[in-house]
């Protein structure tokens, strides 16, 4: 599907419409079917409605598609897992207030769920992960920190619960101009999602942030109303972005990051079977979807430079210290809006990185990279092979 031609581009209101005769309903358990007498009746499948904030061919629809798979084979079909691709339930706060309300069972939330449960802009704050996207992937992941019961208490007081957190690759700036520093930020209209967290950062780099819905974005960049953008490549690809900006600059500052969640009413009715099932699921997904992303992300550079004369930039590690310096402060912008609970997560998270035990980086790129070279998936696949 070319999404400009599908609801995608449109407001938010109008994304809702797009999918009107496709809403889900609370109640998710199919009607009985009407049986003859003297037929056994057949069970429904029950349906679990799962919205995403992304389209087909993304990160989070291959996540949902192979969640889908694995829960139907663990119920043995007694459960169908409906996917809602971003467009068809409104905007991307709509699909947190319909995970909420229990309207849909799943939802990811990532950038934008910051409005929704603040400490999830944790996963917003820059140079706090690894260089390594597969230890970063484990940590998030680990029960220590994906059971942690601050984490857990922060998403369900919003009536959520967390089920695994999902690195999608790493955060990626566009731009109409070269940034290697801070300064080549200086007056730049960057488009961050809408949490105070990525604003506070992209102050402190320099630049002037500006928040848009995600399927305004392309048009933004056309118009002008906006210089630079930050998204994983896969979406910079899927979502044309790249065909409207000049340069592509890997500062590897964050990881883009989407929580995996569910409606937490729901989740409690549930029985311990269902509940296993799903954790099990989860779990499984974790080696998965880090294949998929780093696979999805290599491919999709690999398009973006055949088909644009986008030019590629790697930091060096002393351009990265200049933007790591000013992201250190926006730490304590986290604890100020979370208080003591969620500056313990924060602690935790970095603690938990402190104690990784990260296999041996690549060799760091160190200068402006030409379209053939993929020094970002070489690192990844090296030090997958390292931890194998
Ligand atoms: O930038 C955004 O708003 C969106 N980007 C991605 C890659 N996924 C969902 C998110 O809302």
């Amino acid at each position: 599907m070319n999404w400009r031609n599908g609801c995608i581009g449109a407001a938010a209101v109008l994304l809702a419409a797009c999918g009107s005769d496709e809403e889900p309903t609370a109640n998710t358990t199919a009607p009985e079917a009407e049986v003859e007498e003297t037929t056994p009746a057949a069970a429904e499948p029950e349906t679990w409605g799962f919205a995403l904030e992304e389209i087909e061919g993304s990160v989070q629809y291959e996540y949902g598609a192979k969640f889908a798979e694995l829960i139907n084979e663990k119920t043995d079909g007694q459960v169908e897992v409906k996917l809602y691709p971003y467009g068809q339930l409104g905007g991307l706060t709509d699909i947190y207030d319909q995970v909420q309300s229990g309207a849909v069972q799943f939802a990811f939330g990532s950038g934008f769920l910051g409005g929704t449960v603040p400490e999830s802009q944790l996963f917003s704050l820059n140079f706090v992960l690894t260089d390594n996207e597969k230890t970063n992937a484990e940590i998030l992941n680990a029960p220590e920190f994906r059971q942690n019961e601050d984490l857990v208490a922060s998403f369900r007081e919003r009536d959520l619960q967390p089920l695994a957190i999902v690195p999608e690759g790493w955060q990626v700036w566009s731009a109409n101009k070269a940034i290697r520093t801070p300064d080549d930020f200086s007056g730049l209209a960057i488009r961050t999602m809408d949490n105070r967290l990525l604003r506070e950062t992209y102050s402190a780099y320099g630049a002037d942030p500006t928040t848009m819905e995600y399927g305004e974005l392309f048009s933004g960049m056309q118009l002008g109303q906006l210089d630079g953008n930050i998204q994983p490549v896969f979406a910079h690809q899927e979502m044309d972005f790249y065909k409207v900006q000049d340069y592509l600059i890997f500062a590897n500052q964050a990881q883009f990051i989407a929580t995996f969640m569910a409606n937490s009413g729901w989740y409690d009715s549930l029985s311990q079977d269902r509940k296993h099932v799903i954790e099990e699921a989860v779990t499984e997904l974790v080696p998965y979807i880090h294949d998929v992303q780093t696979r999805l992300n290599t491919e999709r550079l690999d398009i973006i430079t055949e088909n644009s004369d986008i030019e590629l930039i790697y930091l060096t590690p002393e351009e990265r210290d200049a933007f790591r310096e000013r992201s250190l402060p926006v730490r304590d912008v986290f604890s100020e809006m979370v208080g003591e609970r969620g500056t313990r997560l924060m602690n935790t998270l970095i603690e938990q990185v402190e104690n990784a035990d990260v296999p041996d980086a690549a060799p760091e790129q160190s200068d402006t990279e030409t379209a053939t070279e993929q020094p970002e998936a070489e690192a990844e696949e090296s030090a997958m092979d390292e931890a194998a």
